[in-house]
């Protein structure tokens, strides 16, 4: 497979580089990872996702203020958001009078966060960076990890730096995609060289006790497509457990997810989600219909190249990332344009490769929908709508 991320120009096609996509399961601990690490600098140090371009992830972040805000982080309190990227998480922080940092690698989101006034580092998080942040800054109250502790390679490097920064009675949050979703919903297009794991809460658990931290609470969300949001303190500080990090281990271990056969078993829906849509998108394509497709996402990437869709079925993808525009996709090479483009297209179908966000951009593309133009979702089974 190609990087999901690494968006070309037209005469960078020629030498596009692939890699094994391969998940590996431990029969010992149930942790889920990729056969191979490619290089974070490759993938991170430009990013052309930018987490500010969803009202539905915004609105999640400004939720997530709202309950920290009441009781537990006070004004003047430093918050850390690890992999930060835009500032779209610390912003309502912010605004609530909370101090406020970033860390993320991407030079140029770094940029963005800065200019709006959401100071970032452009630095992968790891224990000597949270040694300076400490001395220059102070203990943070929280640490948040969104969607990236799955990016990581070494966990335990970066669940110390944590340690070394995080406040005595504060707390380390991670969130991220949760593999009982993938497998309940056969999201296998959320499978890309940028997730490394695929997270479940039984190893996570294993991993934070191994640090002396405990997850005292665990939260599920719908957003992209399931996550879950773990709450973890230092075994010194008083403890919050509520039950519900056992009670989603048990649903875990009922769901089999700690046994082979549902991944095997994943295998053969996949298969038939590939023959089901692009049987549909040829017939339709037969028929005369113009298809385009909405949201050049990272997990698009993987759907179209592995069901072999391309710009001969495709017109183009639009987007309204501006860092994505102007680009063409890895592997099958269909061009993104801008999603203020969508009505002059006259597009009779949009395949939603952002079918997370299926309520937000119909509601987005509204005047579409009210020409006449259908949507194909994909995922889990396909739909049109
Ligand atoms: O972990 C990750 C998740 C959180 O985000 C990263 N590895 C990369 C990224 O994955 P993704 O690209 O699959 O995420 P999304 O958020 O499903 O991508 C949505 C795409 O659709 C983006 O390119 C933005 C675009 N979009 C748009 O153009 N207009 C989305 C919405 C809601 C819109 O209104």
């Amino acid at each position: 497979m190609p990087l999901a991320n690494r968006l070309i120009k037209e005469n960078e096609a020629f030498n596009e580089k692939k890699y094994p996509l391969e998940m590996m399961f431990c029969e010992d601990c149930s942790f889920s990872q990729l056969s191979i690490v490619v290089n974070p600098e490759i993938l991170f140090r430009n990013y052309v996702y930018r987490s500010s371009i969803s009202n539905t992830f915004k609105h999640h972040c400004e939720m997530l203020s709202d309950e920290l805000n009441s009781g537990i982080v006070d004004r003047g309190d430093l918050v850390l958001d690890i992999a930060s990227n835009d500032g779209c998480l610390l912003r309502p922080f912010k605004e609530k009078g909370n101090k406020v940092l970033g860390v993320d690698p991407a030079v140029n989101l770094a940029e963005i966060a800065n200019k709006s006034g959401i100071e970032t580092l452009p630095r992968f998080w790891e224990k000597d960076l949270a040694k300076e942040i400490l001395e220059k800054y102070g203990p943070a109250k929280i640490v948040t990890a969104f969607n990236v502790f799955a990016h990581v390679d070494d966990v335990h490097s970066f669940v110390d730096g944590v340690k070394i920064l995080l406040s005595k009675d504060g707390y380390f949050i991670i969130e991220a995609p949760h593999l009982y979703n993938l497998i309940e919903k056969i999201e296998f297009d959320t499978v890309y060289h940028e997730h490394l794991s695929y997270l479940l809460v039984k190893p996570l658990n294993k991993l934070m006790k191994e640090h002396h931290m405990r997850i005292a609470k665990t939260k599920r969300f719908e957003i992209h497509g399931g996550c879950i949001r773990l709450y973890i303190e230092h075994e010194g500080k008083e403890n919050s457990s509520d039950g519900s990090t056992q009670k989603i281990i048990n649903e875990e271990k009922e769901a089999g997810l700690y046994e082979t056969d549902v991944y095997m078993n994943l295998n053969e829906s996949v298969k038939k989600l590939k023959k089901d849509l692009v049987s549909k998108l040829l017939e339709l394509k037969s028929a005369g219909k113009k298809i385009s497709a909405f949201g050049a996402s990272a997990k698009g990437n993987t759907l179209l190249n592995y069901c072999g869709i391309g710009n001969n079925i495709i017109d183009c993808i639009f987007d309204d990332t501006p860092e994505k525009q102007g680009k063409i996709t890895p592997g099958v090479h269909i061009p993104i344009i801008n999603g203020r483009e969508l009505m002059k297209k006259r597009s009779d179908y949009l395949l939603l490769l952002a079918w997370n966000f299926v309520d937000e951009i119909m509601e987005k593309t509204r005047n579409y929908r009210e020409f006449g133009g259908k949507y194909i979702i994909p995922v889990p089974n396909l739909k049109i709508i």
